[in-house]
């Protein structure tokens, strides 16, 4: 890895919240990518994270302290990230369903639909199903973006579009899902309109979902 990607890598596996701003900035400033600082150097950190909670070298206040290392990084990032070139003029509400507090990818994949010209409501994490339906109602988006990390909540999305369906709101709106335990296959199953297995992808299945040509 290069030598700037690899301080970002150890910043995030280290904790060191405030070095990585300077570290980020540095990267870009030398000319790397947005998308290979992120997607090379902070995710893949982030992804060592768990194999290290996974192994029992690290606990939860670790895995916190690389989260919040990481979203201290991606501040500096989204700028050069997000770039908003095209207005689709669609709207999106989006969350981590219920139970669930991780919000890193949903965050991730918020701002990459903000930069496409969607404009987005994030309820944030911990979502109940009924607050989806609620929020849908009041600002009638033409889409719902669902995360999930842990296997114990991913049942919360099929709640989340039963709970749409009792509020009588499904047909106005895609659902779409994402978060690492989520394939296209429990999509279907769910019934879900839609998934992305990241932030980039989730822009093109929201723009494919709405008929939006770039
Ligand atoms: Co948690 N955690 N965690 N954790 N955590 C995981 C998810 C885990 C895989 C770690 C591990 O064991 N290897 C494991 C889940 C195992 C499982 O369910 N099978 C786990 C566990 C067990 C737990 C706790 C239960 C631990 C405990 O308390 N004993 C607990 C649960 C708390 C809760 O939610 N109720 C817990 C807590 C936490 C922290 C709070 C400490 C912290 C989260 C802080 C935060 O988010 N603010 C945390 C972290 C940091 C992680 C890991 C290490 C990193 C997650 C992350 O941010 N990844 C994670 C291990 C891992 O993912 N490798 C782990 C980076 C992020 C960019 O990727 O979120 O996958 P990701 O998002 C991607 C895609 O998935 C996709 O696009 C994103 C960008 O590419 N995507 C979408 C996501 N949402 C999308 C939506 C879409 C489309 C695409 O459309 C709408």
């Amino acid at each position: 890895m290069e030598p700037a990607l690899q301080t970002i890598y150890d910043d995030i596996i280290d904790g060191k919240m405030s070095e990585i701003e300077t570290d980020v900035r540095a990267a870009v400033e030398a000319g790397h990518a947005p998308r290979t600082i992120l997607d090379g150097a902070m995710i893949s950190a982030m992804d060592e994270v768990g194999d290290l909670f996974e192994a029992g070298e690290y606990f939860v206040p670790e895995m916190l302290v690389a989260a919040n290392t990481m979203k201290n990084g991606l501040a500096v990032l989204k700028p050069h990230l997000a770039s908003s070139d095209v207005q689709p003029s669609a709207r999106v509400v989006i969350g981590t369903v219920q139970g669930d507090l991780h919000d890193i990818g949903k965050n991730l994949v918020a701002m990459m639909l903000e930069g496409a010209g969607f404009e987005g409501h994030d309820l944030g994490t911990d979502v109940p199903p009924e607050a989806f339906a609620e929020k849908v109602r009041e600002v009638q988006p033409d889409l719902i973006g669902l995360s999930a990390l842990l296997t114990t909540t991913m049942g919360k999305m099929r709640a989340t579009i039963e709970a749409l369906e009792t509020a009588g709101v499904r047909d106005q709106v895609g659902v779409l899902v994402g978060g690492a335990p989520v394939t296209q296959e429990f999509a279907d199953k769910i019934g879900a309109d839609g998934y992305a297995d990241d932030a980039s992808s989730a822009v093109d299945r929201a723009r494919e979902l709405l008929g939006i040509k770039v």
